[in-house]
């Protein structure tokens, strides 16, 4: 198990496109296992392969209290959505910052697990938009990107003072 780095924005490397998982094997299963250990460390809700720079569709996400619940999505796609939720967003890449972004408020989700099993998954509230979240990380979108030229103006500026402070 290992602990890895989750990359920053405005690091490029985060607006890389994943490619779906075509082998269910040991790499994967290794990848999925530190991607947990790396979320509860963070500590976060959520992970995508795409922040620690692995571009393969996987996400991990535990909304649970207890932190004993993790959800392992790969190839994961969205079969259908309602409703509208607008809840605060944070990200494990833009420390510091949060915003509501404009979401799903239930999805269905379609899934293998990281042996390959595929599933279907209901989510709503937290877990449905910690998992739209996740999906726009493999394909290299970060939440930010919905907000005003402003605001991630605003934002870039606020990175970059904390990077020069922790430099
Ligand atoms: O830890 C996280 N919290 C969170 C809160 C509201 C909506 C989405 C998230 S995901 C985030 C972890 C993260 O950056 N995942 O990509
Ligand atoms: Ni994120």
């Amino acid at each position: 198990m290992a602990i890895l780095n989750i990359l920053r924005y405005p690091d490029l490397r985060l607006h890389k496109v994943a490619q779906p998982v075509t082998v269910f094997d040991a790499t994967l299963r290794t990848l999925v296992q530190d991607l947990t250990e790396t979320m509860y460390a963070a500590p976060g809700v959520g992970l995508a392969a795409t922040q620690v720079d692995v571009h393969k569709e996987v996400i991990v996400v535990d909304v649970s209290d207890r932190r004993d619940s993790p959800v392992v999505l790969v190839n994961p796609e969205i079969v259908e959505a309602f409703g509208v939720s607008d809840i605060e967003e944070g990200c494990l890449s833009v420390p510091g910052i949060y915003e509501a972004v404009e979401r799903a408020e239930r999805v269905r989700i379609r899934a293998f697990d990281q042996f390959g099993k595929s599933f279907t998954l209901e989510a709503q509230g937290l877990l449905a938009v910690c998992i739209q979240h996740e999906m726009d990380h493999l394909k290299g979108k970060v939440f930010v990107e919905y907000l005003s030229p402003l605001k991630q103006q605003r934002i870039r500026a606020k990175l970059a003072k904390q990077l020069r402070k922790s430099a």
